[in-house]
């Protein structure tokens, strides 16, 4: 929809779904602002959504296809894929050949993409990333429900009166619908939340209890809320008499295992018993839940509690998964998962597979489920895939033991990688590599959290021969031979063609059937508003399962029998810690395109562990000292980050760090591919871990306008509005550090100043042109002290004096950035606090505008306010 206020489209990153309004800025660049007439944000955004405008930039962008690392046409690229793909299925079979495909592709894409394996290769081998983040859910929903049905909205957070949180960071990872929630609770502060985390995160801010529970122990706790719930007699025997299952599932229920949480009996208790007595209760869970080797079962023994209240698909009432990726449920829906067909309809059918071989007019169909995420690495590995295309994702950094899934690539016979920039770690692997067009550049649909579908559309061409996933896909599948069936020249051709299958998912009775589209012309396609499924003749939208019900063969839901079973990683003596990881707020996964914006990356510049003060002491590892973390699979060096926000015994660290931005940081190397047996979902929050101190010869800090080149064991680099800034450290040093500074800077010319203190491991060099700074860098023998906050907004200004590391006294030093809206930094923040004596956010906002904008930094700006008061306490 076009029309003189802007391009309206959807926000690429989070599940939310958050509708934007493009505006060009006739410089390449765009505004964006957020849709109020887009019912998932009613105009809101997050510090993500808002600095989307910074990282469209063609900077870095792939332009054109590359075959062996040299330039070429489409045409060779295309025929070059074809021809591989068509001969390795020729000799080998198509289960030889596999995609790797991502929950941010369109729908479209995906639609094309799952054709192409399932119906014309003949192989289930296409499997997402939403393994790794949705498929427990995915699993569980189908095991209760018969189908992967979200049933509620968002509006239930809204309306209910307990949300619990369960392994869900809503405040960084969703946070327009933390946002939400926050608002909903202001209006009514009665509303309760409850947080279960075993971390203190963001979101506890909300919290008006948090149960800080041991890692992995989600099934002991909701088993032992399965119990309470009936010896409360809270059991909603009417509704039960549609769900199978519930004597079995309250017989493994009342089995207490709830010590296994590690929780104080009386927290335990103060939750069972909100959780008893609000019937509007909403369970909001994420990958707390579904990145476990119990990841299935967590989900089940939430549903149960829903199940066994009735507490499903009322105004406020409900289970609810929130999706990651903006298409992840898309994904899910079109079939994306190498055990599912499109319109969740199942592989395993026979009638099901042989209704969409028609509809497709394929020359057949997979007749079992493909190969999953990590099995499919591992047959990568082996040489089993003999041609992969991976399309819009980053496993050599994101997949569990991370490292051997880049070995497995780089060893496969024949690699296709489709993305934005050449410059990540799986596409360095590519041998032919494929330019996308991104975000802001091409049209599609995608499905939210609350299964509402909305447009994504092009405000902007695509930069260089970048064409859209859709067409890359549809055009390979012409040229190995089916021209009919990938013959479509707009992606409301495909969405109107995929709208008429779900009519069969909707005469197989299921639930995805949005076959009120099928005519959609190719006017209401671009005009198309955000629009909740199902949209039938007869119905659009709405909650699911509150008339019991259910798609399984009875219709009836199923309850589970469970058991709590401990992570697959056990900790011991030489692995003692447990190593949580996800995600920090300003940064989407391996930052392509985050990383881009200097905004976001003054929010956390460098990667870290959050380690207990205890354990800290006991491994001797001091304030922002390096760590090196060891798994089983491999090891990693960080930074110190000591904090009571983790339990004893467990550590935390962020997931976004690659080669590029610190490759001693990628996390995944140390995170062995344990999953649950039944989605297949990796552990990506409980591997087991050995810490030692990493003892460095020098640390560095450095800030220049150019990328800088280290080489060093440790190193961080991050956008800063005039360059970039890197924190280093390694063991041996340099004889020549004035040598060792111009390689590094890449400035063999430029004029220098240096101080250095040999003895004491002390060196200072600034590099400029005339006043103006160039480049800086600080070294010394322990984590280096300089005002870094101060100093990265230096390079490319006149600053001929800068070797004290420390602002001039009228320029206090801002601290990290806490609010990445308006640039406000955290020493900014806590002085005004105790000079003003401010008390709220709000004051905060008015005194700074601190939290005014996106709000997404108010729960820390909250976590300020509660630092200077219990130092007042102690006073
Ligand atoms: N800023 C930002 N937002 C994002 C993303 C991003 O990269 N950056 N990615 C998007 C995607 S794809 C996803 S999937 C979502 C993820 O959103 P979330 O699931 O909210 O994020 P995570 O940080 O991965 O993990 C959530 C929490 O699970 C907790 N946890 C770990 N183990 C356990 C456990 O055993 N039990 C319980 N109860 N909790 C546990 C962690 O401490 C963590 O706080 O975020 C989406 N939004
Ligand atoms: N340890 C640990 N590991 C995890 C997780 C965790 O919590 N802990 N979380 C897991 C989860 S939930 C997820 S979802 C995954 C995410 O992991 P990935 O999907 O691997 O990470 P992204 O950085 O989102 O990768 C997206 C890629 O697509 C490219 N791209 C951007 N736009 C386009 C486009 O329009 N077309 C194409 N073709 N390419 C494009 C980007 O440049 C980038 O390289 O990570 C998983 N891994
Ligand atoms: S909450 Fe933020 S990241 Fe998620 S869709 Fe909305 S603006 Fe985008
Ligand atoms: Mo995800």
């Amino acid at each position: 929809m076009k029309d003189t206020d802007g391009v309206r489209s959807t926000c690429p990153y989070c599940g939310v779904g958050c509708g934007v309004i493009l505006r060009p800025d006739g410089q390449g660049g765009l505004h964006v602002t957020g849709d109020r007439d887009h019912p998932a944000n009613k105009g809101r955004l997050c510090s993500k959504g808002l600095a989307l405008g910074e990282t469209v930039s063609t900077q870095g962008r792939l332009l054109s296809p590359t075959v062996n690392g040299q330039e070429a046409s489409w045409d060779d690229a295309m025929q070059t894929v074809a021809d591989r793909f068509s001969a390795t299925i020729a000799e080998h079979g198509p289960d030889s050949v596999a995609f790797y495909v991502s929950g941010q592709m369109l729908t479209e894409d995906y639609y094309v993409a799952n054709k192409l394996m399932k119906g014309f290769i003949g192989s289930a081998n296409i499997d997402t990333n939403s393994r790794l983040c949705m498929a427990s859910t995915v699993a569980g929903h189908r095991r209760a429900f018969g189908t992967d049905t979200v049933p509620g909205t968002y509006e239930d957070l809204e309306e209910a009166d307990l949300v619990v949180l369960v392994g869900s960071n809503l405040a960084w990872c969703h946070p327009v619908l933390y946002q939400r929630l926050a608002a909903a609770k202001k209006q009514r502060p009665e509303m309760r939340v409850v947080v279960i985390d075993p971390r203190r995160i963001a979101t506890c801010d909300l919290a008006d209890l948090h149960l800080q529970l041991r890692a992995g122990t989600d099934v002991a706790l909701f088993n032992g809320l399965l119990s309470a719930i009936y010896e409360g007699g809270c059991i909603d025997k009417a509704y039960i008499a549609n769900v199978d299952g519930f004597d079995a599932a309250l017989a493994a229920a009342s089995i207490d295992r709830m010590d296994e949480t590690g929780l104080d009996r009386r927290d335990i208790q103060t939750f069972f018993n909100l959780f008893l007595r609000t019937d509007r209760t909403v369970t909001v869970f994420s990958q707390g839940v579904n990145q476990s080797s119990a990841g299935s079962d967590k989900v089940n023994a939430i549903l149960n509690c829903h199940l066994a209240t009735g507490r499903i698909g009322l105004l406020g009432m409900g289970p609810f998964s929130v999706t990651g990726q903006p298409n992840a449920m898309g994904g899910r829906e079109v079939g994306g998962l190498a055990n599912m067909l499109a319109c969740h309809l199942d592989i395993e059918n026979p009638n099901h597979r042989q209704a969409v071989r028609g509809f497709w007019e394929s020359p057949g169909i997979a007749d079992h489920a493909g190969l999953k995420a990590v099995d499919m690495f591992r047959a990568v590995g082996k040489g089993e895939i003999k041609a992969l295309w991976v399309i819009h994702t980053n496993p050599a950094v994101t997949m569990p033991d991370a490292d051997a899934v880049r070995a497995a690539i780089a060893g496969c016979d024949f690699t296709v990688v489709s993305d934005i920039t050449g410059a990540t770690d799986t596409a360095r692997l590519a041998h032919v590599l494929l330019p996308a067009a991104a975000w802001g550049e091409k049209d599609g649909t995608v499905t939210n959290s609350d299964r509402t579908i909305s447009r994504q559309r092009a405000a902007l061409p695509p930069p260089g021969q970048a064409r859209p996933d859709w067409a890359i896909l549809a055009e390979v599948g012409r040229r190995m031979g089916w021209h009919g069936a990938f013959d479509y020249e707009t992606p409301a051709e495909i969405f109107r063609e995929y709208a008429a299958l779900s009519h069969i998912a909707g005469h197989f009775d299921r639930d995805f059937d949005i076959s009120g589209l099928s005519d959609i012309s190719d006017h209401e396609y671009a005009d198309f508003a955000p629009t909740r499924w199902p949209v039938t003749k007869d119905r659009q939208g709405g909650r699911f399962f509150a008339d019991g019900k259910f798609f399984t063969p009875n219709g009836k839901a199923q309850m589970l029998a469970l058991q709590y079973r401990p992570p697959a990683a056990k900790t011991g003596p030489r692995f003692p810690f447990r190593l949580n990881t996800g995600r920090v707020r300003d940064q989407w996964h391996t930052m392509t395109r985050t990383a881009l914006s200097p905004r976001l990356s003054a929010h956390l510049a460098e990667p870290f562990l959050e380690i207990h003060p205890d354990d800290a002491a006991r491994t001797g590892l001091g304030p922002a000292s390096l760590v090196q973390v060891t798994s089983p699979v491999g090891s990693a060096i960080l930074r110190t980050l000591i904090t009571d926000r983790v339990r004893p015994g467990e550590v935390f660290a962020p997931m976004h760090w690659t080669s590029d931005t610190a490759p001693s940081a990628r996390i995944d190397m140390v995170v062995p591919d344990a999953v649950d047996p039944v989605s297949g979902q990796p552990e990506s929050k409980a591997a087991v871990v050995a810490l030692a101190p990493y003892h460095a010869g020098w640390y560095g800090f450095a800030v220049s306008s150019q990328p800088m080149t280290p080489e060093t064991d440790y190193w961080a680099m991050a956008r800063t509005p005039g360059g970039w800034r890197a924190e280093l450290a390694t063991f041996t040093t340099p004889q020549d550090w004035e040598g060792y500074a111009r390689t590094l800077f890449g400035l063999p010319d430029a004029t220098v100043q240096m101080v250095q203190d040999a003895a004491r491991g002390m060196a200072r060099l600034a590099f400029h042109n005339g006043d103006r700074l160039l480049a800086a860098l600080f070294v010394a023998r322990e984590p280096v002290a300089v005002m870094r906050d101060y100093l990265v907004t230096l390079p490319g200004t006149d600053a001929p004096s800068v070797l004290t590391g420390q602002s001039p006294a009228d320029m206090p030093d801002p601290g990290p950035i806490v609010c990445s809206c308006f640039g406000i930094g955290m020493n900014t923040i806590l002085t005004a606090i105790e000079t003003d004596a401010l008390t709220t956010v709000d004051q905060i906002g008015i005194a700074l505008q601190a939290g005014t904008n996106c709000g997404s930094c108010r729960p820390e700006l909250a976590a300020l306010l509660a630092r200077g008061q219990v130092q007042e306490a102690a006073e």
